[in-house]
């Protein structure tokens, strides 16, 4: 027998018999495989680039400039953004600081709210929601005007918004009037994070390179010609608002202070750029450095904010002092190495078709048409998702925001901001599971910065222990509900977030983290613990006021209200939110007395999952019928995904209603809604209507108007269109392309759990990360799992599921 680098003995033949008749044998050629394939995984790590050799190539490109900013590359090292359109005669690059942000920490905070409380249950629990629904409004909501319907750049709640532009006007020797230019192409390698625009003019090979370098922290732009002293331009910084640039010495120097939205004073940042060239000359012209007849010209930027009082000059001073240290080449090596040591951690490849040699703007029409001959664009749309986590956080700055770190406004949409009902959570789902554990890291320091001013909240709104979340919250630490009751007064953002933080522990079982972590699970638990009231029909200890994330529905009365008592979602998550916390507190050895008082509530919460007299998954405690069917959340399938309190095989019926409730939904909607559906659809075990919602998903998209209904897909750049931009899409939709491929939350390790028919003949993925601490590489062929190796820090016995048999193993210790 053959035994492969990444082999089982025990899925290929009947270990026991080769342990009986063939002992010798048997230790012989299983000791040469343990060593083979501790060879691979270590291989894998150290030689990565082994496995990067063969396709896909991941790689995005286009034959013409960007036309407007969603068809430009983004860049990003995690603090600074850069999108190059690629144009030739002129070129905006757009530049983002993920610390840049308006407005300041504030009091929003309504300190009588909680006298409201006891009034607005007895409405809801006589079944005057829409009454109930209204003190909410005037009572019950955030003080001031909170997040401006989304429009709050000079309002306290503050946006993230955009850095500026770095322009570039280019003239090209020998030519006078508009430059014709051939052989046009400009890219993204996701394998190096590196962008280019190539053309040629008047004979001229233009070449143009740039990064985000993950080395020194810096963008880094290099303009070439391959005939001396052909590269002349002229290169200006600025943004729509609150700046000034000065030039001088060979540097551009932009400075500002955005709005705080009391007395104007609000962040202070700076941005600097440094022109360095080979032959030709630099000078400066008004607040312009002008480029004369060099050969290379290299741009080095670099950006700081005085966000949590970092000092920016000396940071600036610091980088470009550090990174004068290095050439060019080096520096790019730098960046690539760094980039790489996280990127190269996961390859993928899915069947064995492909359409790369299209340009990537008419491959996603291309596969709308032709699905069959392109296998390989879901593994680029995956990657392209991790590569946008790597892009758009790093530990000890912020999580991405609605939009990763790329804005191109002042008023970015929706502030730019951080929803907790859904948006920022699905930001973070593809990030274990991608083996990219420690991007989880910052969404853990700004909850931290929640749970402290959310005790506040707590106290004010509903006389609670513990901290509360709401629904939307910003780098300042926003608690209190929105300016609205219809979306504003969800109170299980702050429960909704402990799910993600708790599965960073579960996939890194790191104790140090849980210890952590341990306050803000406990902080969120004790505040559902105090405002659990009893529903008088049902008995059921639940939430109230409350939403189901943005939904109306209709009242017997025919009026119609948002505002209720116990959503499905809420008791789902306060659910998951007490059982992780009494697991924590277990491990721990913590709390045993709140654990027990847990304990006993955990029995007088709703079921996780009700089915209403039409077969669906129950939104409300109440059978209500919802305003709009096609509602583009489906938060009631929360226990299914992202929790694991629905296990289609141990509930039968409540999987056909979970179906049903999806039918009834629609797959349409914004892009963050179809990633949304594409991962219950996952989590259903049905890859081929998964593969349906990844296909829509990939609709190719240029409305950038806001959307709340269907429309959903993806910019020719291949950023998620809610539209607008929107992240979600892109991070939802690599979560469910890995969902489909591996999933471990009921307690085992599950291959290819909902592989589509699309990607049956064959496949290969290495390096996906499952609960538990576990790495997994494995192969398929004509839909069955070939060759797998699963390894983790100390070798463990873990269940597998594979090829629809459930076994027990023994991992590899990695
Ligand atoms: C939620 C969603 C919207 C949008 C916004 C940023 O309110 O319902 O569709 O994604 O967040």
């Amino acid at each position: 027998m053959r035994c492969s680098s990444l082999m089982r003995l025990d899925t290929l033949s009947d270990k026991s018999i080769y342990c009986v008749q063939f002992p010798v044998l048997y230790n012989l050629c299983r000791n040469i495989w343990r060593f083979l394939k501790i060879g691979a995984i270590l291989g894998a790590i150290i030689f990565p680039s082994s496995i990067f050799a063969q396709r896909p190539l991941l790689r995005l490109w286009y034959d013409k400039p960007a036309q407007r900013w969603e068809e430009t590359i983004p860049l990003g090292n995690g603090k600074i953004g850069m999108m190059p359109d690629g144009g030739i005669e002129k070129e905006i690059i757009v530049l983002n600081d993920i610390t840049l942000w308006s407005g300041a920490p504030q009091d929003a905070v309504k300190e009588e709210a909680y006298k409201s409380l006891g009034p607005i249950r007895k409405l809801l629990a006589d079944g005057k929601n829409d009454e109930a629904q209204d003190l909410v409004n005037k009572n019950f909501v955030c003080k001031g005007p909170g997040s401006g319907s989304g429009a709050s750049a000079n309002l306290p709640f503050g946006a993230y918004e955009t850095l500026g532009n770095l322009k570039i006007a280019y003239s090209y020797n020998g030519t006078a009037g508009k430059p014709k230019a051939t052989s046009y192409t400009r890219d993204l390698s996701l394998k190096t994070a590196l962008a280019s625009t190539r053309f040629v003019v008047n004979n001229v090979q233009y070449a143009r390179e740039y990064f985000t370098s993950f080395g020194d922290d810096l963008g880094v732009i290099k303009i070439s010609a391959s005939k001396q002293g052909h590269i002349n331009c002229r290169i200006s910084l600025s943004r729509p608002e609150r700046f000034v640039t000065v030039a001088s010495r060979g540097e551009l120097q932009m400075s500002g202070q955005l709005n705080n939205g009391t007395d104007g004073k609000g962040m202070r940042y700076m941005t600097r750029v440094k022109a360095v060239v080979k032959d030709g000359t630099i000078r400066t012209e008004q607040n312009e450095l002008v480029i004369s007849q060099a050969s290379d010209l290299v741009l080095y930027l670099s950006t700081a904010t005085d966000f949590k009082n970092s000092p920016i000059e000396s940071t600036l001073d610091k980088t470009f002092q550090a990174a004068e240290k290095l050439t060019y080449d080096a520096q790019k090596k730098y960046h690539q190495t760094n980039y790489q040591k996280l990127f190269n951690r996961v390859s993928l490849v899915v069947g064995s078709t492909s359409t790369e040699n299209i340009a990537t703007d008419l491959r996603l029409n291309e596969f709308q048409n032709k699905p069959n001959s392109d296998s390989d664009i879901a593994a680029l749309f995956y990657q392209f998702g991790r590569y946008l986590a790597i892009s758009s956080t790093r530990k000890g700055l912020l999580p991405p925001n609605l939009q990763g770190l790329w804005a191109n406004q002042i008023q970015t949409p929706w502030n730019g901001d951080y929803h907790l009902d859904m948006n920022i959570e699905m930001n973070h789902w593809p990030i274990e599971v991608s083996n990219l554990s420690e991007l989880n890291l910052p969404l853990a320091e700004l909850v931290e910065g929640l749970a402290e001013r959310g005790k506040r909240t707590a106290k004010a709104y509903y006389n609670a222990d513990g901290w509360v979340a709401h629904v939307i919250t910003n780098v300042w630490a926003f608690t209190e509900p929105g300016e609205d009751a219809s979306w504003g007064s969800t109170n299980s953002g702050s429960g909704w977030i402990c799910n993600n933080l708790w599965e960073h522990y579960l996939f890194s079982q790191d104790l140090g983290y849980l210890k952590r972590i341990y306050p803000i699970l406990r902080g969120a638990a004790q505040f559902y613990n105090s405002v659990l009231t009893r529903e008088q029909k049902t008995g059921w200890l639940v939430t109230a006021p409350s939403v189901s994330p943005e939904n109306w529905f209709s009242l017997p009365n025919g009026k119609t209200a948002a505002v209720c008592m116990g959503p499905t979602i809420d008791n789902q998550i306060t659910r998951e939110l007490f059982s992780n916390f009494i697991a924590a507190s277990e491990t721990l050895n913590e709390d045993k007395e709140f654990r027990e008082t847990l304990k006993i509530k955990l029995n007088e919460l709703p079921p996780s999952g009700r089915i209403s007299s039409d077969g669906r998954v129950m939104e409300w405690l109440e059978d209500y019928k919802e305003v709009d069917a096609q509602h583009r959340h489906v938060s009631h399938l929360y226990g299914l995904y992202p929790g694991s309190l629905i296990i289609p095989e141990a509930d039968s019926k409540l999987a056909e209603a979970c179906r049903k409730t999806l039918e009834v939904r629609g797959d349409d909607g914004p892009g963050w809604s179809i990633a949304y559906k594409m991962l219950l659809w996952a989590r259903l075990k049905d890859g081929n209507r998964a593969y349906t919602l990844l296909k829509k998903l990939l609709r190719p998209v240029t409305d950038t108007s806001i959307n709340y209904g269907p429309g959903g897909g993806t910019y020719s750049n291949f950023l998620g269109a809610g539209p607008p931009f929107q992240i979600d899409g892109n991070f939802g939709g690599a979560a469910g392309v890995a969902e489909m491929l591996l999933q471990s939350h009921a307690g085992f390790i599950e291959l290819l759990p909902a592989l589509p028919d699309a990607w049956k003949a064959s496949g290969e993925v290495k390096g996906l990360c499952a609960r538990g601490n576990f790495t997994v590489n494995f192969k398929w062929q004509n839909g069955r799992v070939t060759n797998y190796a699963i390894a983790s820090p100390v070798a463990r016995t873990v269940k597998v599921k594979i090829n629809g048999e459930l076994k027990s193993i023994t991992t590899e210790k990695l």
